[in-house]
């Protein structure tokens, strides 16, 4: 039997064709516009089967057991759900709602099982629920929102030019590189804007190694040679956008013959590249997570934003799409919050408000809170569907906190370094197993269904009913009346007039509304003045430049910049491979065997210099720890910088990147540290 889903294995969430025989998952196909020979394979995918019967699955819940040999021993759902319940309920009566927590990993979605968290939290009077889009693309989405009102959509498929900044589609996110590929072969111009000559880059026409975390340097010297070269869109600029000439003033500095040297790049690059966009219409720009995880991460993306605007490329066909979101009902219950009560987020007020159902996410936040008691102490947390233990920066510090909690809750399918410090393990089953809206497919129309297609494994349960069991063990029956995930989701769209019913009958999706581009014509942008915002009147309110940039330039873009070690590197953390999300997969033989081991790239100068040679093992620091690789002498990084894999920190605490990046320095709207680069030594073991 097939059957039509969205796999949730990483966050691309693709359609799928999911092959079942006997009840049991034995394959399953990405949905492609290409012919299936050419369409793009997805290695997770393959190994899905391989994924869902891991041996490695957490069958049933676990409670903490210091006499037993694993330091857990199995109860009951029953059991584990009311020990759960009782010390939230001890937590709020003795200590406060504020010292509880409920921290959100990526896996489980954003759209209705965030909305769920959200909703439980605060129907229980419990500010802190807590996302990690501070280093991932929800950073970017507020400088998108703050610009024009809504995160653009490329449409690289019918672009005449793709700008790639920071984003390796061929790795993450494979519709998207298919749509590139199909643009290239129609004669479309590529340049790729990536300190990493990795595959996006070996197919551009242009590629444009830029220094890390230098991006926004990048974008207001193609700014400034817009403007000074008269390549804008004056008729969209005059009439769609406010604050032109202080853009042009706050430019001025920044012109490719100043900027160049100092992020790694030739005047004759930059200068090309801006003449390719500006002069290539439509063009689009797909932003990726390589601008998150920077200190500039705001300020750089919204200058990325303002290139789109400048050259007119706002929602046409071919260029930035501004979506058409489902209206939907929201979920949340913020009104039952009660007045009084602060999230330990509350230094980051615009990047907590800027959305109506994004919430909270700076996560470092959480970590002051676990910690050192900043601004108060948060003692008992709910962790789900992620690994902060390992994803979040400065990881020891984290684990510090983790390890410093009162009563620590772990939801996930498998044993993680941070479920390993949990009092109470539930286990979550996964995406084929369960039923749930996607936020991908809720903000862009057209909305399609992640479906069940098996039932969970062993005693497993969708994050949706655990949550709802939660939420009437906590006495919150009245925000949680209803018994299927169906039920709940027909709630949720009924102001779409979509229900589940027929999304399972129109697999391809629906929408709520037919496909338009150019809508600013009719309703303006989403923003205080209606029209895109080069000048920000809400960020100069709080303190912040009001057009990218225009304190020129800001403090240090990376961390530890002033290091002991004479001979210092630039440490990235390494892109995604196709093989693993994150920490996730790294113990699928299928998928170890594609990839055994995580390395460290250097380059051939730096590795003589050191002593280096192929396969030796290296030890790199920086004053917040070490990690031990591998090492890969490779001419894929600029000389002085070193590429360091992601994601192996799981399976060996020793290699994880998160032990040598700093949360100290944040960026100072959205709370980002520098977790993408960072200054280190490096030495041969
Ligand atoms: N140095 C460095 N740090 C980074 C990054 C980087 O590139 N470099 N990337 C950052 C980014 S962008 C992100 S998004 C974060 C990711 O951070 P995390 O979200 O912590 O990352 P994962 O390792 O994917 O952890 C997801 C967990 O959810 C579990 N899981 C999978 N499916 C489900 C489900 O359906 N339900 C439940 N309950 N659990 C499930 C998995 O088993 C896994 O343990 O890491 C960030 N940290
Ligand atoms: N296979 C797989 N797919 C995934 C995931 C996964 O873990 N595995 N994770 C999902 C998640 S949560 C996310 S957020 C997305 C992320 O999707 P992508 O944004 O595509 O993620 P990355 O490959 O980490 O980073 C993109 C590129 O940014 C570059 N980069 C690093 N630093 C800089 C910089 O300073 N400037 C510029 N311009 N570029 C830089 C990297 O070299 C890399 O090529 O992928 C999603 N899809
Ligand atoms: S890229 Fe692969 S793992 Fe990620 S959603 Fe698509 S098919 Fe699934
Ligand atoms: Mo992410």
């Amino acid at each position: 039997m097939k059957k039509d889903t969205i796999c949730r294995l990483c966050s691309a969430c693709c359609p799928v064709e999911a092959h079942i025989e006997k009840g049991r998952l034995v394959a399953a196909e990405r949905k492609s516009f290409l012919p299936a020979s050419k369409a793009r394979q997805c290695p997770k995918l393959k190994a899905a089967p391989d994924i869902v019967y891991s041996p490695d699955r957490i069958l049933k819940p676990l409670i903490r057991d210091a006499s037993g040999p694993s330091g857990f021993r199995e109860a009951s759902w029953d059991e584990a759900l009311d020990r759960v319940a009782g010390s939230l309920l001890k937590c709020r009566e003795v200590a406060g709602p504020e010292r509880l927590a409920w921290l959100r990993g990526m896996a489980a979605d954003w759209g209705a099982p965030w909305d769920y968290a959200n909703r439980l939290m605060n129907a229980f009077g419990a500010p802190n629920t807590i996302g990690n889009g501070s280093v991932c693309h929800v950073a970017r989405e507020m400088a998108h929102n703050f610009t024009y009102g809504a995160m653009t959509l490329a449409q690289p498929k019918d672009a005449a030019c793709i700008v790639v900044w920071g984003k390796n589609d061929r790795n993450t996110a494979p519709g998207v590189f298919e749509a590139i590929c199909h643009a290239q072969r129609q004669g479309a111009r590529l340049i790729v804007i990536d300190p990493v000559k990795n595959a996006m880059a070996e197919m551009a026409d242009l590629w444009l190694p830029v220094k890390p975390a230098h991006d926004g340097l990048l974008a207001m010297a193609m700014i400034h040679e817009i403007i000074a070269q008269d390549l804008y869109d004056v008729d969209f600029v005059s009439r769609y956008t406010t604050g032109f000439d202080e853009l042009a003033a706050a430019a001025r500095p920044f012109s490719p013959d100043k900027v160049a040297e100092k992020i790694w790049l030739s005047p004759a690059d930059i200068r090309r590249a801006t003449r390719w966009y500006a002069g290539t219409p439509p063009a689009c720009i797909i932003d990726g997570n390589g601008l998150d995880m920077q200190l500039q991460a705001f300020q750089a993306t919204r200058a990325v934003c303002i290139l789109r605007a400048l050259t007119g490329n706002i929602d046409r066909p071919g260029g930035d799409f501004i979506p058409q979101p489902v209206p939907v009902r929201d979920m949340q219950l913020k009104h039952r919050l009660p007045g009084g009560v602060a999230p330990v987020t509350h230094d980051f007020p615009l990047f907590d408000q800027f959305h109506p159902t994004w919430g909270r996410h700076a996560q470092s936040c959480l970590v002051d809170a676990m910690v050192d008691h900043r601004p108060y102490p948060v003692t008992t947390l709910v962790v789900q569907s992620g690994n902060p233990a390992v994803t979040m920066t400065d990881a020891n510090r984290v684990v510090r906190g983790l390890k410093n909690l009162d009563f620590l809750v772990v939801i996930d399918m498998f044993m993680t370094r941070t479920a390993r410090l949990a009092d109470v393990i539930l286990p979550a089953c996964g995406c084929f197993e369960k039923t749930q809206l996607n936020r991908a497919y809720l903000r862009n129309s057209p909305v399609m269904l992640q479906d069940q297609v098996i039932e969970c494994i062993g005693e497993s349960r969708p994050d949706w009913q655990i949550t709802f069991e939660l939420g009437r063990r906590l006495g919150l029956a009245d925000a949680f009346p209803w018994e299927t995930v169906e039920e709940a989701i027909d709630y949720q769209l009924e102001p779409s007039g979509i229900t589940v019913a027929a999304l399972r009958q129109n697999p391809d999706g629906l929408r709520a509304a037919p496909l338009a581009f150019e809508k600013h014509h009719q309703q303006g942008f989403a923003t205080p003045s209606k029209k895109v915002e080069f000048v920000s009147d809400r960020l100069r309110e709080k303190g912040f430049p009001a057009v990218p940039f225009a304190d020129g330039g800001l403090g240090e873009a990376i961390s530890f910049a002033d290091p002991a070690d004479p001979d210092p590197l630039i440490g990235m953390s390494g892109e995604r491979t196709p093989r693993f999300t994150h920490t996730q997969f790294h113990t699928i033989a299928s998928l170890v065997r594609q990839e055994p081991e995580g390395l460290v790239e250097i380059r051939d100068a730096d590795a003589r210099r050191k002593n280096i040679g192929n396969g030796d093992w290296v030890r790199i620091k920086t004053p917040r720890g070490e990690v031990r690789m591998k090492a890969r002498i490779s001419d894929r990084i600029r000389p002085g910088s070193i590429l360091i894999a992601w994601g192996w920190g799981d399976v060996d605490p020793a290699a994880n990147v998160n032990n040598l990046t700093d949360d100290n320095q944040r960026d100072p709207v959205t709370a980002t540290p520098s977790g993408r680069s960072f200054m280190c030594s490096l030495e041969k073991e």
